[in-house]
């Protein structure tokens, strides 16, 4: 009997435009893999932030979801630090590893930096540079890290430079559900040669539903105009006498259960699954292993996902959490604050290991 999924799936990528982006991301994973291939390192792909669903083909208006990609360019930094080389498939303009200390955060990147030499001015430390300025006045005066700054951000500078001199991440942005899938799929692909050395870890917020091309507004949605029937996205006249817009989205396919058993079939696979209530996720996360069979669904609530999130494999669930709640999102300024994802990646890590020693000794003994 022909599995639905499969045909819906088929279907999908028949229907849908590849993003044209897809064969130029393509040719850069395929160097990046057969690179870290030959250099006997694991590769990770690491989806991160969430992705949007276009209302018309000629988008102004899209629905998109709240991740700001944090879970994943952390996880990266933790990867990379482990000795893992990074595909980061993220979201266009989301949080990206290194950077991530100094940008979406509550301050400016400006108010991380001061004239050298420029003193008292103002009370938070500006122009405190230890007695290096030149307070005789140079011509060009010089932008300098603040001094309470300095030691946290050389040491974000030096990680990330090490990391881009051994070519250990790679960038690929998408914004759309679909693109992200077409390119999920060609970098899995790539991946194959990898066998078990390659590990998914799917942090992405991806949506579950979009509208399909023949239903799609070309033009920009008029909330003064009825559009024609047959599209999805349609404006009708309510009871009180105003406009509607009524949205009519499709189910995407479930292309885990196709990563597993096809695109790559020897790697670890890992997702990450959100709920917001709390008595709904061990259930869930029970029946995402049970539907596609892959290794680890890391389980968190909306809330509390930056202090805790739940490890489910066969047979057994076990919380990780942090000691305190104090909030480790990144500020740029303090180091003290621990960050979940140092959690969460060594334990992934020591499950892709347990793994690796599994099937080593298997083919041993055959
Ligand atoms: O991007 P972020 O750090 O704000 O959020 C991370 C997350 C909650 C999107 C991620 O941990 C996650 O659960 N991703 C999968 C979501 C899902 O499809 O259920």
């Amino acid at each position: 009997m022909t599995d639905p999924s499969s045909t819906s799936e088929s279907h999908y990528f028949a229907s849908n435009p590849p993003p044209p982006t897809l064969p130029q991301h393509t040719a850069q994973a395929n160097a990046f893999v057969k690179h870290h291939h030959t250099h006997s390192r694991r590769v990770v792909l690491l989806t991160s932030g969430g992705t949007t669903v276009p209302l018309e083909n000629q988008t102004v208006r899209f629905i998109d979801n709240f991740s700001a990609g944090t879970r994943g360019a952390t996880s990266a930094e933790y990867f990379i630090s482990q000795g893992y080389a990074v595909i980061f498939l993220h979201r266009q303009f989301s949080l990206l590893p290194f950077s991530r200390h100094y940008s979406h955060s509550t301050n400016c990147f400006l108010d991380f930096l001061s004239e050298w030499g420029r003193i008292g001015e103002g009370e938070d430390g500006e122009g405190e540079d230890g007695g290096e300025g030149n307070a005789g006045g140079a011509a060009t005066p010089d932008v300098v890290v603040k001094a309470k700054y300095r030691r946290e951000m050389l040491s974000v500078l030096r990680k990330y430079r090490k990391a881009k001199e051994q070519k250990l991440l790679l960038l690929l942005p998408f914004t759309t559900v679909t693109s992200y899938l077409f390119t999920l799929r060609a970098i899995a692909c790539e991946m194959r040669c990898l066998g078990n050395e390659a590990l998914f870890y799917l942090a992405a917020a991806v949506s579950d539903f979009f509208v399909p091309p023949d239903r799609m507004a070309e033009h920009k949605i008029q909330s003064g105009e009825v559009p024609d029937i047959t599209t999805s996205t349609t404006a009708v006249g309510s009871a009180g006498g105003g406009k509607k817009l009524v949205i009519d989205l499709d189910p995407v396919p479930k292309f885990l259960k196709r990563l597993v058993e096809q695109w790559a079939p020897e790697a670890m696979i890992v997702s990450f699954k959100l709920e917001t209530d709390p008595a709904l996720l061990l259930k869930k996360c029970n029946q995402s292993l049970e539907r596609y069979a892959h290794h680890l669904v890391i389980g968190n609530i909306l809330a509390t996902r930056k202090y805790e999130v739940l490890f489910v494999e066969e047979g057994s669930a076990q919380w990780v959490r942090l000691q305190t709640t104090t909030n480790a999102s990144s500020s740029g300024g303090s180091s003290e604050e621990v960050e979940i994802e140092s959690m969460i990646v060594p334990e992934v890590i020591k499950r892709h290991e347990k793994m690796l020693l599994k099937k080593a000794a298997a083919s041993t003994a055959i």
